[in-house]
């Protein structure tokens, strides 16, 4: 919404050519309150209970009584509760949350799905219900044999200028603007280019047993840049970079990740600040099967 030129100084909007049409009496009372859904992971798992949240706000004047939450799932799957989905009365101004573990069938398409959450109530006696849906997708189907990382789909992506690039380096702010990766004079064809601080998490199921890459300050930047890299497996480091500077030639990661469903690719300032942290994981790939 713009103010308009030549509106009023004081007038925060102006709205023009607005208007309202009376479609009649209504028997449903509009509900104030609010409903937020939110999954604990970023990408469910399929086969496996996802706890899903949704979190009911009273913004009524009075008590809200007799809140009852449920959960529309697509066919075939579940959703158990996962702790009280009803509260006898929720005080204005008060939250209350109920949750489901939510499990996808093993075999469930990777694509994206809705879930969809309504929580009824009374206020005064009338009845009242506020509904939200939550668009999320089911994880990316892990690796089965050796698999450069940038083929494959992350679960999510934290990056500290502009979005993690697929085999080019970070660029700037803007997507798929990096140039070659190229780390100590040493061009990288596939890979990921990164900014301080950066994590980037994957869903490998168990089915790989070593992650190897090159991985240093990108070229781009050529005198300035400190950064450190480290690979977890669910949550545990099992592989560390020495702090690399611009200047340094490609260090070799080789991380045991056997076993682990989730590994991430983590991007640390090297203690100094994340000025100049153009980092590159060349060459990363996947060891599985
Ligand atoms: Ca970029
Ligand atoms: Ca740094």
């Amino acid at each position: 919404m713009n103010k308009l030129p030549g509106a009023p100084g004081n007038a925060d909007f102006v709205l023009d050519n607005f208007t309202v049409t009376d479609l009649g009496p209504t028997d449903e009372r509009l509900a104030c309150a609010t409903l937020g859904l939110a999954s604990q992971n970023g990408a469910l798992e399929p086969g496996q209970p996802n706890k899903v949240t949704a979190t009911f706000t009273n913004h009524e004047a009075k008590a809200a009584k007799g809140v009852e939450a449920t959960l529309d799932v697509p066919e075939g799957w579940k959703a158990e509760p996962a702790g009280a989905t009803s509260f006898d009365s929720v005080a204005p101004g008060e939250q209350a949350a109920a949750s489901w573990n939510v499990t996808p069938p093993v075999d469930a398409p990777y694509q994206s799905y809705s879930l969809s959450a309504k929580t009824s109530y009374q206020v005064g006696g009338e009845d009242r219900s506020v509904g939200r849906d939550l668009l999320i997708r089911t994880l990316a189907p892990p690796p089965t044999k050796d698999t450069w990382v940038s083929d494959t789909d992350w679960v999510s992506a934290e990056n500290g200028w502009g979005p993690v690039e697929k085999d080019m380096s970070n660029g700037e702010a803007g997507p798929g603007d990096g140039r070659p990766i190229s780390i100590g004079g040493v061009d990288f064809a596939k890979g990921l280019g990164m900014h301080a601080p950066a994590d980037v998490k994957y869903y490998v199921g168990g089915n790989c047993e070593r992650l190897t890459a090159q991985v240093g300050v990108d070229d781009a930047q050529r005198t300035a840049g400190s950064v450190k890299f480290s690979v977890l497996a669910d949550g545990k480091k099992v592989a560390e970079s020495p702090v690399l500077k611009a200047a340094d030639s490609a260090y070799e990661l080789n991380a045991d990740i056997s076993g682990a469903k989730y590994v991430q690719l983590v991007v640390s300032d090297g203690g100094d600040g994340v000025g100049n942290d153009h980092a590159s994981y060349g060459g990363a790939k996947w060891l599985c099967g």
